[in-house]
């Protein structure tokens, strides 16, 4: 009996995609980020924020994954970024091929900074590369400071871990602390920004990681 590893082969062809998404992005001076988390964690909440902060400096933009809803593109977009809604048919993450599909219809032309927001969950977006030239996960403090050791693969591929709503932080026992070193523990490298997108607390922080990330893909 023959057995094909499915998984394999469209995991082994996405990465190709991704990878020559990444050069031509990087050719055009834009950075991709990859922004991932559990829904309800304040994806959209943080994009609006830093969009707001950030527009008069660069050109952004926001392609926002849903299994079906535009609610998000709708935000991001009164918030000043250019911005498509990207339907994935039921699939619970974006591959390179869809996330060069959805950048192709908006058009990034002189983007400096396109966000996408991806699919809300833990587990598949870990798994599959986008072409992006960072990945940035939010954890929010009601999830809890374990949630590391239930979904190592995404705190061990994720380049930075923004720890969010910090204003609420007391109420749910959260340890900064102790996420931060089980985080580490599964990826040492990891950047991590404690923030609330309510006060604007750690927002100086990310910011200047942010632009700073933008700067360096385009001088690299
Ligand atoms: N207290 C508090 N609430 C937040 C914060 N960020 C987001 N929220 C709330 O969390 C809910 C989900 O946020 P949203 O950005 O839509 O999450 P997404 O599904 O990850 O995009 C909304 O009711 C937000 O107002 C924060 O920093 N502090
Ligand atoms: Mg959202």
């Amino acid at each position: 009996m023959k057995i094909i590893e499915l998984k394999e082969t469209i995991t082994a062809s996405n990465d190709r995609d991704a990878e020559q998404l990444r050069q031509e992005l990087r050719k055009k001076g834009t950075l991709l980020i990859n922004l991932m988390a559990s829904p309800g964690a304040g994806k959209t909440t943080l994009l609006e924020r830093t969009i707001n902060d950030l527009s008069s400096q660069m050109n952004i933009a926001v392609l926002e994954a849903d299994v079906d809803s535009s609610v998000d593109a709708e935000r991001v977009a009164k918030a000043g970024a250019r911005a498509i809604q990207v339907h994935t048919g039921g699939m619970c993450h974006m591959d390179a091929g869809m996330t060069r599909n959805g950048l192709e219809e908006m058009g990034y032309e002189g983007i400096d900074l396109a966000v996408l927001e991806n699919v809300g969950n833990l587990i598949c977006p870990a798994e599959f590369d986008t072409g992006a030239g960072k990945k940035v996960m939010i954890l929010s403090t009601p999830e809890g400071d374990d949630t590391p050791l239930k979904y190592p693969l995404m705190f061990r591929e994720s380049d930075v871990l923004i720890i969010s709503k910090t204003d609420v932080m007391q109420f749910f026992d959260f340890s900064i602390e102790k996420c931060v070193e089980r985080a580490k523990k599964l990826n040492p490298n990891i950047i991590f920004f404690p923030l609330s997108s309510k006060t604007g607390e750690g927002f100086d922080e990310w910011e200047k990681w942010l632009k700073d990330a933008v700067k360096e893909w385009k001088n690299n």
